[in-house]
């Protein structure tokens, strides 16, 4: 197998969960993601809001059971605050979509920020650091992709 990964999204059905807290930074993930949608010609998505990243779990691994989704993405942005309330929130949030992954055998991305400032946030949110939204899609598309692929050499 070659290590270039398969980009063509035009097989595949997409959904895209965003969390509405630190919304500033999170419309520019999804902005991105919406790019690599575009650029890599992906037939279906939808888009679904939720309060925080904390509800990212619960609502992908929903989606991920419908059977309707090739991958779930998950956009969202955990800021480090005074106390140490926003690494329960990213902790429970990674481990949550990774465990919805693996219940589900649909990919579930984790294009969750994790930043001490907001201002490093912008910077991976489509500024000096690209954008982890438009990232988090390329790396839903080769996933499904790769899926796909071993699933039809196990079934041929
Ligand atoms: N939610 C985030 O998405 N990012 C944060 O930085 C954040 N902080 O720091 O509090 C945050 N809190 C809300 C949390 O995700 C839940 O919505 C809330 O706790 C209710 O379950």
């Amino acid at each position: 197998m070659d290590s270039n990964p398969d980009l063509d999204g035009s097989n595949l059905t997409l959904a895209i969960v965003v969390a509405r807290f630190n919304e500033s930074v999170t419309s520019r993930l999804l902005e991105g993601a919406r790019k690599a949608i575009e650029q890599h010609a992906v037939r279906n998505n939808a888009v679904f809001w939720v309060p925080g990243a904390f509800e990212l779990p619960l609502v992908v691994k929903t989606l991920a059971q419908t059977g309707r989704y090739d991958a779930v993405i998950c956009l969202g942005a955990v800021i480090r605050h005074e106390t140490d309330h926003y690494l329960h929130i990213a902790t429970q949030a990674a481990a949550g979509i990774q465990q919805a992954a693996l219940d589900t055998g649909v990919p579930c991305l984790f294009g969750v920020l994790t930043c001490d400032t907001e201002e490093q946030a912008l910077a991976r949110a489509g500024g000096s650091r690209g954008n982890k939204g438009f990232d988090a899609v390329e790396y839903a598309i080769e996933t499904a992709n790769l899926l796909r692929s071993i699933s039809s050499q196990t079934s041929a």
